[in-house]
């Protein structure tokens, strides 16, 4: 299992984003920290400097795992549940260029809050159809770089669309691919999951990305989830992708990504 460390060129102060500020010297500083992988999260991807980074990444033996898009929806309000068919090409296109992105970093794509909320219950399967087909469109271009969309599964207080493990397993039934997985993270499954390892053991090798934040979305070890129980469902399934930490950057960023990194590697060895 990788472990891996969110970072943003800049964040809302509750954004659960670690590192803060240019992405090379992050990298390196994750690296120098003893992090395999970096977890990019960017609004528009055309504005990353992909050279320098992948230079830094061969420079300081690390990689990248994942690419978060959820900036897409904060602050270009991009959604494949809008009942506007514009919005939901642009939210189409924002991911392709993510998929552009990620094949050249050897990343996979995160589709959390980008896929937006259902905002008329009485016809949901209308929402549900419009996400479909927008991830139907991104998927092509996903299998044809061979890069590995996410779905994340985010608790009710975000979003009323795919909560639970059970609902993002049931929506990734809808597409015959293996470039579809489902995504958790500990501190929505805290909030919805009646049992975190049973959910684990649920998804198995359609599992493709975790990530790790405490109870109170502190660095593991700062709240009260039992980061040893996730970690042995984890090796249950031989699950052999990403542990990003998306945690708050609190006490400091470099506290919080160095204790995060230590307590997962105390329990992992
Ligand atoms: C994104 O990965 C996520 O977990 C959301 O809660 C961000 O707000
Ligand atoms: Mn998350």
């Amino acid at each position: 299992m990788k472990l891996s460390v969110t970072m943003a060129l800049t964040a809302g102060e509750t954004a659960p984003i670690v590192l803060r500020g240019d992405y090379a010297q992050n990298i390196r500083k994750a690296a120098e920290m003893g992090y395999d992988s970096a977890e990019i999260h960017v609004n528009d991807p055309k504005t990353l400097d992909v050279e320098q980074i992948l230079n830094t990444c061969r420079k300081y033996n690390i990689d990248v795992s994942t690419i978060g898009t959820g900036m897409g929806y904060v602050i270009d309000k991009l959604s494949f549940t809008s009942p506007d068919e514009n919005i939901r090409k642009k939210a189409v296109e924002r991911i392709i260029d993510h998929v552009d992105v990620a094949e050249k970093m050897g990343a996979d794509v995160i589709i959390g809050s980008m896929r937006g909320t259902i905002s008329d219950q009485s016809d949901c399967k209308t929402y549900q159809e419009y996400a479909v087909e927008c991830i139907k469109k991104c998927l092509e271009k996903a299998e044809a770089k061979k890069v590995t969309l996410l779905i994340e599964a985010i608790n009710r207080y975000e979003t009323n669309f795919i909560n639970t493990a059970e609902d993002g397993l049931e929506f990734i039934s809808k597409f015959d691919s293996e470039y579809i997985k489902i995504h958790l993270d500990t501190f929505h499954m805290n909030i919805e999951e009646y049992d975190m390892k049973k959910c684990i053991i649920m998804a198995g090798n359609r599992l493709g990305h975790m990530h790790f934040a405490d109870s109170n979305r502190w660095y593991p070890g700062r709240g009260h989830i039992a980061f040893e129980d996730i970690i042995e469902a984890l090796k249950k399934i031989d699950y052999n992708g990403a542990i990003a930490f998306e945690c708050l950057p609190l006490p400091t960023p470099e506290e919080a990504a160095q204790k995060a990194l230590n307590n997962i590697k105390s329990i992992l060895k």
